[in-house]
Formats: C-alpha cells, structure tokens, sequence
C-alpha cells in the first residue's frame, strides 16, 4: 500500500495508489484531419464539414491487444480510453445516437474491443467522456467559448434543449456502465464556467455511476471541489493535474493528501497530431514518474494513435525504454509514496514501508549523501541488480555526522535515467 494515509476511501482507491502509472488514449475521427483533438474548435468546422472524416473512418491496423501489450511492457497498471470526445462521436455502439463508430466503416465497437484487450493482458480500464459535445443538437453552441460553431452568426436563433442533452449524457454513461463489465476508472472532462455541477444533474449522475459500479474512481472535473473539507458528492476520487505536476502534491482545506493523477502528452497533442514529432524523452518520462510518485501522485501518460490505429512509432519507443527502467526499477514505484524527508538535492525520494528509494539524477562528486540518516539505514542496494552498495562515512565527510553515505561504482551513473538505491531503514 502506498506510504501514508488519503482523506478518501482507501478500499476503493488502494489499486490506483498501488498502480502509479497509467496509458491514457486519445483517439476518434479528429486523428484523420489530424491536427489534435480540438481540430473542430480551432477551425470552426461545422458538423458538416467533420462529416467526411466520419464516412472515411476505418483504423484497419487497430489492434488494441497489441496496445494493451506496449502499456503493460511499459509498467502501465491502467489504462483511461476516450468513449467520446468532445467532437461528440463515440467510439462505442451506443443506442443513443447515430454517430458512432459501429456506423462507420470500421463497423466496430472499438471500446469493447479496448476494454477486452486491455483486461486480458492484466490492466484496469478507465473511460473518459466528455461532458462537451459539439455534434449534440442540444448543445449550446453560439456565444459557448469552445464550440466550433460559437461565433457563426447561423447559430445565433438555434433553439436547444440543454435538459435533453444531459439526458443523453446520462443515457450514454449509463450503457458504458452497464453493456462493458467491470470499468475501474470514469474520467469525465470538463465542466467550465457555468457547465458545472448540477448544470450536468453531476450528483444524480454520480449516484447512477456508483450504483452501476460501486468500486469505480471518478475524476474530480464534473465542476465540484475536492479540495473542500466538505467536497460534493460529485467532487470526485482524485485530482487531475493536466500537463503539469503540482509542486507540494494535492491536499485539502484540512491538509490532508488527496489522491491525484497528473496527465501528460508525449508530445504537445493528446490527439494524433502528424505535424508534432516534439516529443519528451524517456528520461524526461521517468523523471515524471518519480516526481508524481515522491509527491504522493499517478502518471497518466497519452498516446494518440492514428487514422489507421496504429500507436506512433515515437510514442512506442519511448515506452519500451521507460519499460525497460521499470523492469529494473518498477519497486520504487508500485505502491510507493512520499517520504518524510526534504527533496535531496541530487534527485528524489519514494517510499514504501520501510524501504527507502534514493532516486539518483545527478551523480554527486564523491559519496551520496542522506541528510540526517546517520544510523537509521541498515543497509543499501543498488535496486536494479541488488547489489549491495557500501554504507560507509568517507574520511572527507567526518564533519556530517548525521547523514549516512554511500559510494556509488564508477565516475558516472549506473543509469543516467535514474540510479535508484534501496535504503532499508532501520524500523
Ligand atoms: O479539452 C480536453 C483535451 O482535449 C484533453 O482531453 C485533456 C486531457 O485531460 N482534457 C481537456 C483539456 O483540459
């Protein structure tokens, strides 16, 4: 179990402190166009000049079981899968609407196929919905900040019936919910400004949520405050940090730790984006990882697969790489947490038990220094082979007589991603 306590429900939230480390799937018809997933917003496309991608849809390579094979290689315990963007199709054969994936080419359930493939290699499976739909006749469009359609003069008289779309809303999660098996995680996104709260019906829709699928997380973005000391029912089971990491974590009015998820593309688009090959680094990733982890937070890592279904060759390089490190060094991450000790200057820290994890960026000149553990290690390990790394004071550090030392091999680092050295404490 992660190290420390949550002001939530820990029998339900003890996997996703456990896992860490997710895929989150940003995929639909904008990855033809593809320029991102706000394609529709950013060049006022109107429903009938989206449709041509909707007749041509058909991702002849997805094969989702060799994505669920590339998250798991990569140490990924989950996964989050758009069902619907905010574009408003579905990629699920819903009975509620015309405009899905079942009705284009592809002539599949590209969800169901998701959720199989992603649960026969071991992983949770989550869905994200978007609240926003840009397709539905019944939403707000002119004068709305977002639609494509908000400045076009055509859509100024439009009459719509808001209350008939969030009927569809809630019909829509509850065949999610019901017609898929056991979802782990619901990941709604996003309320702003007035499309909020009760504007979604969020506390009937929250209780239909947990009635269909009591062990079920939901994010925090349907409009409440889950750092509130009271939060709403609709609040939500986590914090979704979105393409930054919170610099102290997330903890509430009372200053209790709240359990978050920070998301963050690969490259600049969570949406196939061919012109965007600016992509992070695998040790830029891992250094994510262990960042969110040592504030008490997940990963949930994007790729945007393409037109055809393919996941992009640099998305999946750089997880085979970030999977390799996990391999080696995945223990300082499963379950582990923050540990009660100020940032080291030489990297992080994580912490599970009684088991320390030093995680080494920058290769000290001389030993590695633990401020204040004099006496309190029994003993260090290189967490990648598991040999032992001598816990000895050097005859030039006699002066620091409260921090223990331990003398790496070589000039450099082991593992210029991350050298992880496993301190047992003394308990
Ligand atoms: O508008 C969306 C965006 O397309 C993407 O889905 C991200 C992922 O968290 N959420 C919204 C922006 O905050």
């Amino acid at each position: 179990m992660a190290h420390g306590t949550y002001a939530t429900d820990m029998e339900r939230m003890g996997w996703f402190l456990d896992a860490r480390f997710g895929m989150f799937i940003h995929w639909g018809l904008y990855a033809i166009p593809a320029r991102g997933e706000w394609v529709r917003s950013q060049e006022r496309l109107s429903v009938e000049d989206y449709r041509p991608y909707f007749e041509a849809f058909n991702p002849t390579r997805y094969q989702p079981r060799e994505w669920a094979k590339a998250a798991k290689a990569a140490g990924q315990k989950y996964a989050v899968m758009t069902a619907k963007h905010h574009d408003g199709f579905c990629l699920f054969d819903s009975a509620l609407t015309d405009y899905k994936a079942t009705n284009t080419p592809a002539g599949r359930d590209l969800i169901r196929e998701y959720v199989e493939a992603f649960r026969a290699e071991g992983l949770k499976v989550g869905l994200y919905y978007s609240l926003l739909d840009w397709h539905h006749p019944d939403y707000p469009a002119y004068g709305d900040p977002h639609h494509p359609m908000r400045d076009n003069p055509a859509f100024r008289d439009r009459k719509h019936d808001f209350s008939r779309y969030v009927a569809y809303l809630h019909g829509q999660v509850r065949e999610l919910l019901t017609n898929y098996g056991r979802i782990d995680i619901m990941w709604f996104d996003f309320s702003y400004g007035e499309m909020a709260g009760e504007a979604w019906r969020a506390t009937d829709l929250v209780r239909m949520v947990r009635e269909l699928q009591p062990h079920i997380i939901i994010d925090n973005r349907l409009g409440g405050n889950i750092r509130s000391a009271h939060p709403e029912p609709y609040a939500g089971d986590f914090a979704s940090p979105e393409q930054i990491i919170p610099p102290e974590g997330v903890t509430n009015e009372l200053g209790q730790p709240i359990p978050w998820e920070a998301c963050i593309t690969l490259n600049h688009h969570w949406g196939y984006c061919a012109a965007d090959n600016d992509y992070k680094t695998p040790k830029q990733v891992v250094r994510a990882l262990v960042e969110c982890v040592s504030k008490g937070g997940n990963l949930l890592l994007n790729v945007g697969p393409n037109a055809k279904g393919e996941i992009p060759q640099p998305s999946l390089e750089i997880l085979s790489e970030v999977g390799r490190w996990m391999r080696a060094n995945g223990e300082s991450i499963y379950g582990c947490g923050r540990a009660d000790l100020p940032k080291p200057e030489w990297g992080r820290y994580t912490q599970k038990g009684n088991r320390l994890y030093a995680h080494v960026f920058d290769r000290p000149i001389g030993p590695v220094n633990f401020r204040g553990l004099a006496g309190k290690v029994k003993r260090a390990r290189l967490l990648a082979d598991g040999s032992e790394l001598r816990l000895e004071r050097p005859w030039n550090a006699t002066e620091y007589a409260d921090d223990a030392f331990v003398t790496l091999p070589g000039a450099g680092l082991p593992d210029e991603i991350d050298t992880v050295i496993e301190l047992e404490l003394v308990e």
